[in-house]
């Protein structure tokens, strides 16, 4: 009847107009405001009824983001205006230099207002809106044609399909950079690897990568996101500054990034510079600049284009994040616990801002995976994550002399045999105690500063220690004199006793640094927290089976079975019974008081927080009854993420566990009476 369709429809527009509104609060403000179930449930029946009533679908539905089938090939695009280029500066005095120009033609004595903003490194696109609606994404292509990838583009869920708000012009085109935020590429390479064995080298290349797809279903299902830095045709006048048109953009519900700002003269701009460059790693997508754009539309206007690229702007660019270089060698470490990892020595090389001469290979899965030889060219890369890694080989590059690495039969520390156990990636040294590497590596978890913290006791003092005959394991630290240390090279007396003490002073300790400290295979703090607050004492705990252990928060089968391995190994009894004669002791464990309002709540912290770090939330969360752990898990109540954070938070939300923010604990803590 025809009232009861025009109620169907009226329903069904409100569902798109509420679904519009949670889509743009979620993927563009990052500001969620309806519970995801209850977004799950508006979309089914929006979907219901669209599948009942045919004649109610409309392109622009929230339900219609991906198309049916794939496309044979990409048709091409003549940009209306030419997507400009960017000119790079490298340098303060490059960038120096285009201030002084942009002033020079403008005849301008004082200071010119910059908008800052981050350059995003992902692939250009163009958007074009006609009455509010997306008709059309096009790649940036050579700036003049590209290709037409509306398709994908409408399955980016941060790209509105119908622009908000009103006083949009008739015809609009927006410009922006398509992404790959570092978590998604994180998880999304991770999937990648174990379904298709192959994995993509940066966030760049995987979010050109997805938009290269000729099946839209594929995109779909890329964590990408659009962030917009301009405008190009216009059917009206816009804005009379960039920073004015960006925040008319976001009016109409596009993303521009959250870190743009205005800022007048060379010195602001460096400071921006400065501080976002500090900032870099902690930012949820890979940048490689800063771009200073002339604020002023009319002095753009004045300053004009030449060749491809405007004048009024500037790409001013951070320190490289991939190099290439050559792996000199390749030569395996053993660790404390045994494991044998392959390193690259590599010809030293400046990325990230930082000179690198080796790069961990971590397994021999991981140097198949990238076809590595000695004497290869690789790409080193240094981002977000600070250890420098192999991210791939220049094949085309490999030397007629390369030689294929093969794991080594033999401990290259101590010559005994290197097992590998089927299924696991890690081999391993079978030498345990008389490997002198082990030893060391033992040695120096044992006195670091979350473990036993013995002050001054730093690699090269173990090295020469171990090399005097003077300790061969944890326990003989406890039995050193001064006089024996201070003949040690380079050791005064005064040192000697210096250390002496601090090796004293870590008799008095806490069960769980204890057993954190022994350095049982994968107990990490979290689980050596959750041992020591389980068992209570070191009796009860060394007497524990495995499936008592199992019964301990976060620790499964694998974890009971190292603790387990470990003391049933005679040599590991006999060194913690040489420990505890030695004096080490702990005060009564405390067992928590119990109705703390985390009770029983499993937390897990992730990423940076600026307010404190993650040791001190950790403790004030398990003061309120919390148990900390590590590892993200179908257990796991509640989730910390701050900046950085990665796959646990990707993790975490998958498991539809809890989030909060820093700002959201801070709260928290405070109501609970903590101070800050
Ligand atoms: O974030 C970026 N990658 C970015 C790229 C940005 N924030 N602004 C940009 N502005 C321009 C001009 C000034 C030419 C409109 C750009 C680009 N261009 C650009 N992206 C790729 C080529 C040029």
């Amino acid at each position: 009847m025809p009232e009861d369709l025009a109620a169907l429809r009226h329903e069904t527009e409100r569902l798109r107009e509420e679904l519009r509104h949670h889509n743009h609060r979620y993927y563009v403000l990052d500001d969620p405001t309806v519970a995801d179930a209850e977004y799950d449930r508006l979309l089914s029946r929006l979907r219901e009824l669209e599948a009942a009533h045919p004649d109610l679908l409309d392109p622009d539905s929230p339900t219609q983001r991906v198309g049916g089938a794939a496309l044979a090939a990409f048709v091409a695009v003549r940009h209306e205006l030419p997507m400009l280029s960017l000119d790079n500066v490298f340098s303060e005095e490059e960038f120096r230099g285009f201030d002084r120009r942009v002033r020079e033609r403008l005849g301008e004595e004082g200071d010119i207002r910059y908008c800052c903003e981050p350059k995003l490194d992902g692939v250009a696109l163009s958007l074009l809106y006609e009455d509010g609606a997306l008709v059309r994404g096009a790649t940036r292509g050579d700036g003049a044609s590209g290709e037409d990838i509306t398709a994908n583009v409408r399955t980016i869920a941060s790209i509105p399909l119908r622009l908000l708000g009103e006083g949009w012009p008739q015809r609009l085109e927006v410009r922006g950079e398509v992404y790959m935020p570092r978590a998604g590429f994180e998880s999304f390479n991770r999937r990648a690897l174990e379904t298709e064995g192959k994995t993509f080298v940066n966030p760049r290349n995987a979010a050109a990568g997805s938009l290269r797809q000729l099946d839209s279903r594929i995109t779909a299902q890329r964590p990408l996101e659009f962030c917009a830095y301009g405008a190009g045709v216009s059917s009206a006048a816009l804005s009379g500054r960039q920073s004015q048109l960006l925040a008319q953009l976001r009016d109409w519900g596009l993303r521009c990034s959250p870190e743009v700002k205005v800022a007048t003269g060379v010195a602001a701009c460096l400071e921006y510079y400065a501080e976002l460059l500090g900032r870099r790693a902690r930012l949820p997508h890979d940048i490689d600049g800063i771009v200073f754009k002339v604020d002023s539309i009319a002095l753009q206007e004045r300053l004009g284009t030449v060749a491809r690229a405007p004048r009024w702007a500037v790409a001013h660019k951070f320190p490289a994040e991939e190099e290439m270089t050559r792996v000199e060698d390749v030569e395996f470490q053993v660790g404390r616990t045994g494991a044998i990892t392959p390193v690259a020595r590599l010809a030293p090389v400046f990325v990230g801002g930082v000179t690198v001469s080796n790069a961990t290979l971590h397994n021999m899965d991981e140097i198949a995976r990238l076809g590595l030889m000695r004497g290869d060219t690789v790409i080193v890369r240094r981002a977000g994550d600070v250890i420098p890694q192999v991210a791939r080989v220049v094949m085309e590059r490999r030397p007629l002399d390369a030689t294929p690495v093969t794991l080594p039969d033999q401990c290259p520390a101590c010559g005994s045999p290197v097992e590998r156990v089927e299924g696991e990636v890690v081999a391993r040294c079978s030498g345990t105690l008389v490997c002198p590497a082990q030893q060391r590596e033992a040695l120096r978890h044992f006195a670091s500063r979350r473990a036993m913290d013995i002050d001054g006791l730093g690699e090269r003092i173990i090295e020469h220690l171990l090399a005097a005959g003077l300790v061969r394991d944890v326990a003989d630290l406890y039995t050193l004199q001064p006089d024996a240390l201070a003949a040690l090279d380079r050791l005064g007396q005064k040192s000697a006793v210096n250390l002496v003490m601090a090796i004293a002073r870590s008799r008095e300790t806490t069960l769980e640094r204890f057993l954190y400290a022994l350095g049982m295979r994968e107990v990490g703090e979290a689980t050596a927290r959750a041992l020591a607050r389980h068992f209570g004492t070191l009796e009860t705990f060394v007497a524990a089976d495995v499936t008592r252990l199992q019964q301990v928060q976060d620790v499964g089968p694998v974890v009971a079975g190292h603790i387990a391995a470990f003391f049933a190994d005679q040599r590991n009894r006999e060194l913690l019974a040489r420990l505890v004669a030695a004096g080490i002791h702990w005060p009564a464990v405390e067992k928590p008081a119990g109705g703390g309002p985390l009770e029983g709540v499993s937390v897990v912290l992730t990423g940076t927080l600026d307010s404190m770090t993650r040791d001190e939330a950790a403790e004030r969360l398990a003061a309120l009854g919390a148990r900390v752990s590590g590892s993200v898990s179908a257990k796991t109540g509640l989730l910390v993420a701050g900046p950085g954070a990665g796959s646990k938070l990707t993790k975490a939300q998958t498991l539809g566990i809890d989030v909060w923010d820093e700002a959201r604990l801070l709260a928290f803590l405070h109501e609970q009476g903590g101070s800050s």
